[in-house]
């Protein structure tokens, strides 16, 4: 049986090798440069699914941000210590979904005041936000969210192009759009972005490779995991060592070990309407799950990050960290 396969094998790593290295098909990803002060360290706050003017507890979820610097995380873990003093985040990742029900219809639409700027006024969250889009986004005018009018608006709303890069010293976000790949939604193949995608992982320098989307390929919610993303998207993901999966469009909270490499599937798609209270099964490690409103955060230093999940009251769910050389968690 092996020798008879053996050329099959090799052909599909020909194949793979050659895909892996050519240049990227369309024009390259654009990126964004942002990176904290020198030497400093990354913390970036993850919230999806959100923009419905404030309603079903949007406005608590952005509150809450607000309050961080008081909250004691020194109850749960002594790692967290410093963390919880030193609460300054240095940007925003939307994973989507980002004004309900479909999107907004043009850069002046109220709608998007209503569900962003009047809702996400603490402190904190006056850094520049990068979005992707989700599929309620596309149901409306999405090349209005990634117009550069838009930010006459808003200053902060960051989402330069459907796919894009965030190189932020210790970590490179790689924002990528996900609604096309979803049969249901769009079906043309001139929007594959994955071997630009693979080109620029292959490029990255930075300690930390997450790539942030829309929707879950591996999830314990709602919409459990993803059959398109799953063939498509995750082989590239794994094939560059790409620490995190950052998702939204289940409405809840969740962290998820991948069963055969080092990715984390994190969901924070609690940005508004949640409890769903429907569950699928993944074949991958359940560590972690919150039907409920809340809000992700991540501190990445070179060789650790530390991230944690917070509900509605402000109280931390869950906490863990990864370390470089482990590549796992702690
Ligand atoms: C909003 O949060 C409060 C406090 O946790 C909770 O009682 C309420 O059910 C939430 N509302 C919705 C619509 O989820
Ligand atoms: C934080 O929690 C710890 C452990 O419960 C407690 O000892 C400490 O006094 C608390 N700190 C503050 C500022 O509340
Ligand atoms: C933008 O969209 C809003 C909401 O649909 C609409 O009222 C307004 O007329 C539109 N503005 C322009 C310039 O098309
Ligand atoms: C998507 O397009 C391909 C090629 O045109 C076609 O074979 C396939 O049936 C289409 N899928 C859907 C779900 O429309
Ligand atoms: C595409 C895919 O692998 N889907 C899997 C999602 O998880 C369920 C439960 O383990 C599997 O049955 C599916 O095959």
């Amino acid at each position: 049986m092996a020798p008879a396969r053996l050329p099959l094998v090799v052909v599909v790593t020909a194949v793979a090798v050659l895909l892996l290295a050519a240049p990227p098909a369309g024009a390259a990803l654009p990126r964004v440069a942002h990176a904290p002060k020198a030497g400093g360290t990354l913390a970036v706050l993850a919230v999806g699914d959100w923009g419905r003017r404030g309603q079903f507890n949007q406005t608590l979820v952005a509150q809450q941000v607000k309050v961080k610097p008081g909250v004691n995380l020194s109850s749960i873990s002594r790692t967290w210590e410093w963390w919880g003093r030193s609460w300054t985040s240095t940007s925003v990742i939307s994973t989507g979904d980002n004004i309900y029900d479909d999107g907004i219809a043009n850069t002046s639409d109220p709608l998007f005041k209503e569900s962003f700027s009047n809702i996400y006024t603490a402190k904190s969250l006056q850094k520049p936000w990068y979005l992707v889009l989700g599929n309620h986004d596309y149901t409306g005018n999405a090349l209005a969210q990634i117009d550069p009018a838009i930010r006459n608006v808003d200053s902060r709303y960051t989402a330069i192009a459907k796919s894009f890069i965030v190189n932020s010293g210790n970590a490179d976000f790689f924002l990528v759009d996900t609604t096309p790949f979803i049969l249901h939604y769009w079906n043309n193949t001139k929007f594959d972005w994955r071997g630009d995608l693979g080109y620029a992982l292959t490029a990255s320098k930075a300690a930390w490779k997450i790539v942030v989307g829309h929707h879950p390929i591996s999830s314990g919610c709602r919409h459990g995991n993803n059959t398109e993303l799953e063939q498509l998207l995750l082989p590239v993901l794994k094939a560059h060592g790409v620490d995190m999966y950052v998702n939204g469009h289940d409405h809840c909270l969740q962290r998820i070990s991948s069963r055969d490499s080092r990715l984390q599937f994190l969901t924070s798609g609690g940005g508004s309407k949640a409890w769903a209270g429907k569950f699928k099964a993944t074949p991958d490690k359940v560590e972690f799950l919150y039907d409920g409103q809340g809000f992700m955060s991540m501190r990445l230093s070179k060789t650790e990050a530390h991230l944690a999940f917070f509900d509605v009251a402000g109280n931390a769910l869950h906490c863990w960290g990864l370390t470089k050389n482990a590549g796992a968690g702690r």
